[in-house]
């Protein structure tokens, strides 16, 4: 597998017409992913007021990581594109803005701080031995946050694990879904990146799994859960 991604690594052409028009598409999503996390993150302090410091301190983060990533693009002298990622999150966006305004913290948590930040760890963690030198640094950077972010979410969640279970199982189904019909749109130009769906799924599942069971879910939910992904969005 590590050879394998090696021998990859070493044929992309990081200068090719091909590989910046796919980093076009890429890059926005990301850039646009970071600051959506920002505005959730703040957004996730006003229904929290009591961890608004925290919240504020999570969001500021990805404010970091959005220049980060806009410095990847601008390295490799790629306009991202941003109109096509603003419509790539629409519908985690619009679920997210519906719980927020309904002050359903639970699913503004299983949507950013759970299914968004291991969207990302697997995303990151599967580019960086394909990445460019500059943009490693930058995501070896970036996906250490990553996990501080995932950890601030499990541990809410599981500390109210009981008032939030039926509000996580109802969340999941709305938005599993949604990440799927992510993955299949992004998957032509993450292979021109060198990344793998497989590879990707593979990572998400086992990442978003091992979270749900920190949180309190049983072996028996989360096979139920995960399944939920398949279903039409
Ligand atoms: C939360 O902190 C960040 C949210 C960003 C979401 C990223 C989704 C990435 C999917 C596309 C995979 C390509 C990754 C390549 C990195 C330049
Ligand atoms: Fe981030
Ligand atoms: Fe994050």
């Amino acid at each position: 597998m590590v050879g394998q991604e090696l021998e990859l690594a070493s044929d992309l052409d990081f200068q090719s017409e091909t590989y910046r028009d796919a980093y076009s598409r890429i890059n926005a999503i990301v850039i646009e992913g970071e600051q959506e996390a920002h505005d959730n993150y703040i957004q996730i302090g006003e229904l929290l007021p009591e961890l608004k410091d925290d919240l504020a301190k999570l969001a500021k983060m990805e404010l970091r990581h959005m220049k980060g990533f806009t410095a990847c693009g601008r390295n490799l002298n790629v306009t991202p594109d941003m109109a096509f990622a603003k419509e790539f999150f629409t519908g985690l966006h619009g679920n997210f803005q519906k719980a927020f305004a309904e002050g359903d913290v639970v699913t503004c948590l299983l949507i950013q701080a759970l299914i968004i930040e291991c969207f990302a760890i697997a995303a990151y963690n599967i580019y960086i031995p394909v990445a460019d030198d500059f943009a490693r640094k930058i995501t070896e950077g970036v996906v250490k946050d990553e996990y501080l972010h995932l950890n601030f979410g499990e541990e809410w969640l599981q500390q109210n694990f009981d008032e939030s279970k039926a509000g996580l199982e109802k969340a999941n189904r709305q938005n599993l879904p949604i990440v799927w019909k992510m993955l299949n749109q992004v998957e032509k130009d993450a292979k021109t990146l060198g990344m793998e769906k497989e590879a990707l799924v593979e990572d998400f599942m086992i990442q978003y799994g091992e979270s749900l069971g920190k949180i309190g879910f049983n072996t028996r939910d989360i096979m139920k859960m995960s399944a939920m992904g398949l279903l039409p969005a």
